[in-house]
């Protein structure tokens, strides 16, 4: 899905500002937000601001748009932590997708683990 966003979504209405969020980067394209319910130190959500269902759908629809939003992660990764961080896309419910305005998790700040079966 591809279209200018819409209010019956949240990450849409974050990006619009009708809906708070601790905004951490911005660019023309792309926010950054911290992840309201923290799995690491730091733990930001990198989103487009137009609406793709998700990481599949972007990649699809527009590369230079995903590529953007990995250079905000690494930037994120580099001004919030270390520059060490993981950053991962679920996709699809098995996944573990809930929101379904793609979004990547940056993850930094700490040893990270690996378990996530
Ligand atoms: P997921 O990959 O779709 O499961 O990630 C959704 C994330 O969105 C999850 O980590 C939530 O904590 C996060 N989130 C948020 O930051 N703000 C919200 O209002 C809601 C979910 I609802």
């Amino acid at each position: 899905m591809s279209d200018n966003g819409n209010s019956d979504c949240l990450f849409c209405r974050i990006v619009a500002g009708d809906l708070p969020a601790d905004v951490v980067a911005t660019t023309d394209r792309v926010v950054a937000f911290r992840d309201i319910d923290p799995q690491a130190p730091v733990h930001v959500l990198v989103v487009p601001r137009e609406h793709h269902g998700d990481v599949s759908v972007l990649a699809a629809a527009d590369p230079a748009l995903l590529a953007e939003v990995v250079e905000v992660a690494d930037t994120v990764a580099h001004d919030l932590a270390d520059g060490q961080y993981r950053f991962i896309f679920n996709s699809g419910p098995r996944a573990g997708q809930s929101v379904f305005h793609v979004h990547g998790h940056v993850l930094a700040g700490t040893q990270l683990g690996w378990s996530p079966a």
